[in-house]
């Protein structure tokens, strides 16, 4: 990317930085209801989803540098007036579980502006962020300049006015380690491979983290350094995760720390956009780890 580019680049970051403490505030003190309700003085109450989705393409919009962006919520491309990026995005990652109060995220990926993102693999991604709205809100950040993926968290200043802080220059994941987050463990039923690695994380004595949301799921991985994310699928239980909005950043992520990924085959990074709802499997972590995945379902093929 040329200096151009990296200034518009950070520009749109300050903007995205921005969302994501507007969208934690949203969560804070939104209705957790799904579907729209009329309040008491009749007022339309809009669902977390579509109010996240707002904060985020209001915030592209402003940043006037991003030429289209779509989300989980609007699969399509959404003219946003500048000329420099696109950008797709999962406004609020974890809808069935913020009612009980657990951790859930926003991810966001910024790609080139080509007119379109058919054709386009995970190699052509510029950079990628996740955040978690949990105890503590922090994000995960790809810098172009350093090469790093950096944590950020949030802290007050001397006036009292929240603002970003670095408080991880480089996140790094290890080559193994026995942390695993079993997604989808309901296709274990008739996927024979998936029910083979559940009985090898179980017997090798692997330490379960897993909520059911993809953000704190995958970003324990970079906070403990090593592990395991895996949401194969079955015929019975096929994909639920999008490319585009969180199979896709979360992949180049994970392999700018080092670590690896795979839908069962090969790295996501090389899945094709072939178009703007697609779904895939998942494994991320350490390298070792998604290895193992990869043997696994190629030997237990059904
Ligand atoms: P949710 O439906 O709660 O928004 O992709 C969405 C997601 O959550 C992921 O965060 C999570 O990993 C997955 O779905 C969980 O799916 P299941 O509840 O079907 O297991």
């Amino acid at each position: 990317m040329d200096s151009e580019q990296i200034a518009y680049l950070n520009q749109l970051k300050e903007h995205l930085f921005h969302a994501i403490l507007e969208i934690s505030d949203v969560i804070m003190y939104g209705d957790t209801h799904h579907v729209e309700t009329i309040n008491h003085f009749g007022d339309k109450q809009l669902s977390l989803d579509v109010l996240t989705d707002e904060v985020m393409f209001e915030t592209l919009r402003k940043s006037k540098v991003v030429k289209y962006a779509l989300s989980e919520e609007k699969p399509e491309l959404q003219d946003m007036g500048g000329d420099h990026f696109i950008v797709s995005f999962d406004p609020l990652d974890g809808s069935s579980i913020v009612d009980v109060n657990w951790s859930v995220g926003t991810i966001f990926c910024i790609w080139p502006n080509k007119d379109k993102l058919i054709g386009l693999t995970g190699r052509d991604i510029l950079s990628a962020g996740i955040a978690v709205y949990g105890p503590r809100t922090t994000i995960l950040w790809y810098n172009v300049e350093s090469g790093n993926v950096e944590e950020y968290s949030i802290k007050r200043d001397d006036n009292d006015k929240l603002m970003w802080v670095r408080i991880k220059e480089s996140v790094k994941i290890a080559e193994k380690g026995k942390i695993f987050a079993p997604a989808n463990m309901r296709a274990s039923a008739d996927n024979k491979a998936y029910e083979a690695l559940l009985e090898y994380w179980r017997t090798n004595k692997y330490t379960l983290r897993y909520t059911g949301g993809l953000v704190p799921d995958v970003y324990q991985i970079f906070i403990k350094g090593q592990g395991i994310f895996a949401n194969p699928v079955s015929k019975e239980a096929p994909a639920k995760l999008r490319l585009l909005y969180e199979v896709a950043p979360i992949a180049f992520l994970v392999e700018k720390a080092g670590g690896k990924t795979s839908n069962g085959s090969h790295s996501i990074l090389d899945i094709k956009v072939e178009d703007y709802t697609q779904k895939s499997p998942l494994a991320a972590g350490s390298k070792e780890e998604v290895e193992r995945f990869e043997k696994y379902m190629a030997e237990n093929r059904n």
